[in-house]
C-alpha cells in the first residue's frame, strides 16, 4: 500500500460511491508522529486488509471505521484506491460503547462469561448511538447495490439500521468471536435488539457451525421466526443465511516472511539471547483473560518446581501484546501475570537464566515470524477463543515438518488443526503432561502431525475465506440490476 494521500478535495473521488464497503470498529490506520511533532495517519495493513486487498482493487472499495483517537474529527482519505472513511467517537463514547458495552458486556458474555459481564443501560444507549452513526456513514458512501461487509461484535445493530435506509444493499456480517450458547445469551437485557440487528444482514457468518446453530435456535425460539437448517425466513419475505466461515491467515506470506535471511538471523539471535535452550516454549497473545495465560504459566512453573522441566534445558518465552488497558479486568490480569511470573522465577534455584521470560511488547510482523520460527513448542491455551490466529501463524512459519503445537480444545482453530497436542486448559495436570509429551515426542511423530497441519493452513487461507463468504453473499442476493453495478 502506498501512503500517498488524495483527499476528499479530489472531486472525482467525492462523487464516486463505493461498490464494496467494509465496516469495522477500527480503520486499518496507525497514528504517526511527524518530526515537527504534528500527528498524521498511516494505513496499517493487517490480516483483514490483506484479505480484502484484491477485492478492493477490483472494485471501488471503502473502509468505514473509527481511527482510534477520541474527540478528533478526521477527513476521509484515499490510499491506493481504498477510501478510508473515519467515524468520530467522543471520549464518553469510547468509555461506554467500546470499553463498556463491547468489551465489558459483550466480550465476557460471548466468551462463556469467564469474567462477569456487566450490564449498564447507559452503555447500551451509547452502543445504539454509535451503531447508528456507523450505519448512517455507510449509507452515505455506499453505491447502489453495493456489497457491505460488517465486522464483529461492536457493530451488531448496523445490518438492520443500514437495511432500513438502504434496502438495495447486499449486507454480510461476520462475528470474529464465539456466538454463545442460548443459556448465556439470554442474560442480555437487549437480546432481542441484537438478534434483530443481525437479521438485517443477508448472510450472518460465524467462526464455527455451533455458533451458527446457537443463533438459528435463538431466533426461532425468541423471535418465533421460521427456520430450516441454516436459513431463516423473515416476515418481509427475505431469507437470511447463518453459516460458519472459519477465518484463516495469509499462510504463504507468513511462510515467506519466516524464510527470509532477516527472520532466520533474528530467530537465531532470539535463542541466543535466551541462553541457547535446548527447548524453547513460546506463548503469544493479546493480554486477555480469555487466553489462558495464567493457566499456562502455572503449568510451566509447576513442571519446573517438580523437576520435570529443567530450566537449564528449557525456557518459556511469553509475549503479550498490551490490550484494553483502561478496562479494569485487564489491569487486574496484567498485575496477576506479573506476580505469577515473578513467583515462578523467584522460586527457581537457577541463578542467571529465569525459566520464564515475559515481554509485554508489540512486535512488527517480521519479528513475529522470527519468534515463531525460533520456537520448538507453541503453547496456545485459551479458555475460549473464536479462532486463534496465533496457532495458524506458528504452523505457517514452519520451514519444515518440525516443531509442535499445544492447542486448547476451546479454540476455533482446534476444529481444523486436529493433529495438535490437544489440551483442556482447566486441567492443569493434563496440560503439564501434554507439555512434557510434546517436549519428548519423537521427531517422526512431530513431523507426522506438522505435515498435515501445514497443508491445512496453506490450503485454507484468508483469500479462500473471504471468497467463500462473498460468493455466498452474492449468490443469495443476486439481482440483475445490482450485479451489473457491483461488477
Ligand atoms: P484476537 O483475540 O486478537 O482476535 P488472535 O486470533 O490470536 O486473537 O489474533 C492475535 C493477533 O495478534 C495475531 O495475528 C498475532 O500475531 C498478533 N499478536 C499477538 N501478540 C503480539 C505481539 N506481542 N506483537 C505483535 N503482534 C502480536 C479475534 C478473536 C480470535 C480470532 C480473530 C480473527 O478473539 O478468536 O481468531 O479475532 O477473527
Amino acid at each position: 500500500m502506498s501512503s500517498e494521500r488524495t483527499g476528499p478535495e479530489n472531486p472525482e473521488w467525492k462523487l464516486d460511491r463505493a461498490s464494496f464497503v467494509v465496516v469495522a470498529n477500527r480503520l486499518p490506520v496507525d497514528r504517526v508522529e511527524a518530526p515537527d511533532g504534528t500527528a498524521d495517519w498511516r494505513p496499517s495493513p493487517g490480516g483483514l486488509v490483506t484479505a480484502f486487498d484484491p477485492i478492493m482493487h477490483k472494485r471501488r472499495g471503502a473502509w468505514v471505521g473509527w481511527h482510534g483517537a477520541a474527540d478528533e474529527e478526521l477527513e476521509p482519505f484515499e490510499d491506493d484506491e481504498l477510501a478510508l472513511i473515519p467515524v468520530p467517537l467522543s471520549s464518553a463514547e469510547v468509555a461506554n460503547y467500546y470499553e463498556g458495552f463491547s468489551n465489558a458486556t459483550l466480550w465476557p458474555l460471548y466468551h462463556d462469561a469467564i469474567a462477569t459481564p456487566q450490564f449498564h443501560r447507559e452503555w447500551w444507549d451509547t452502543y445504539v448511538t454509535v451503531n447508528k452513526r456507523f450505519a448512517d456513514r455507510t449509507a452515505e458512501i455506499a453505491g447502489e447495490g453495493a456489497v457491505v461487509w460488517v465486522q464483529d461484535y461492536h457493530l451488531q445493530l448496523v445490518p438492520r439500521l443500514l437495511r432500513r435506509q438502504r434496502p438495495d444493499l447486499r449486507i454480510g456480517f461476520f462475528l470474529h468471536i464465539p456466538f454463545p450458547p442460548r443459556e448465556l445469551f439470554v442474560q442480555l437485557p437487549w437480546r432481542q435488539q441484537i438478534l434483530e440487528g443481525l437479521l438485517g444482514a443477508d448472510l450472518v457468518g460465524f467462526q464455527l457451525p455451533g455458533g451458527a446453530q446457537n443463533f438459528v435456535q435463538l431466533v426461532r425460539q425468541r423471535l418465533s421466526l421460521e427456520t430450516s437448517r441454516d436459513r431463516i425466513r423473515m416476515p418481509d419475505g427475505r431469507e437470511v443465511l447463518a453459516r460458519a466461515y472459519p477465518i484463516a491467515i495469509d499462510a504463504r506470506s507468513f511462510n515467506q516472511l519466516a524464510a527470509t535471511d532477516e527472520a532466520a538471523e533474528r530467530a537465531e539471535q532470539i535463542r541466543h539471547d535466551l541462553g541457547d535452550p535446548r527447548v524453547l516454549f513460546l506463548g503469544v497473545d493479546r493480554l486477555d483473560y480469555t487466553k489462558g495465560i495464567l493457566e499456562r504459566i502455572q503449568a510451566f512453573g509447576e513442571l519446573v518446581a517438580e523437576g520435570r522441566i529443567d530450566p537449564d534445558d528449557a525456557v518459556l518465552l511469553q509475549l503479550a501484546i498490551p490490550s484494553r488497558q483502561r478496562v479494569e479486568q485487564y489491569r487486574q490480569l496484567r498485575d496477576e501475570i506479573d506476580r505469577l511470573v515473578g513467583r515462578v522465577n523467584g522460586e527457581s534455584p537457577r541463578i542467571g537464566r529465569p525459566p520464564i521470560v515475559y515481554l509485554h511488547v508489540s512486535y512488527p510482523r517480521v519479528e513475529m515470524a522470527a519468534f515463531y520460527r525460533a520456537a520448538d513448542i507453541m503453547v496456545v491455551t485459551p479458555l475460549r477463543d473464536g479462532m486463534n490466529l496465533v496457532a495458524k501463524e506458528y504452523v505457517a512459519c514452519r520451514q519444515q515438518d518440525d516443531g509442535a503445537l499445544v492447542l486448547s480444545e476451546f479454540t476455533g482453530a482446534a476444529r481444523e488443526l486436529r493433529q495438535a497436542y490437544s489440551i483442556n486448559p482447566h486441567d492443569i495436570d493434563g496440560l503439564k503432561d501434554r507439555l512434557v509429551e510434546a517436549m519428548n515426542d519423537s521427531p517422526q511423530n512431530k513431523a507426522r502431525r506438522m505435515r498435515v497441519m501445514r497443508r491445512q493452513v496453506v490450503e485454507n487461507d484468508i483469500y479462500k475465506w473471504a471468497n467463500m463468504f462473498l460468493d455466498d453473499l452474492e449468490r443469495l442476493t443476486q439481482k440483475p440490476e445490482a450485479s451489473q453495478v457491483a461488477g
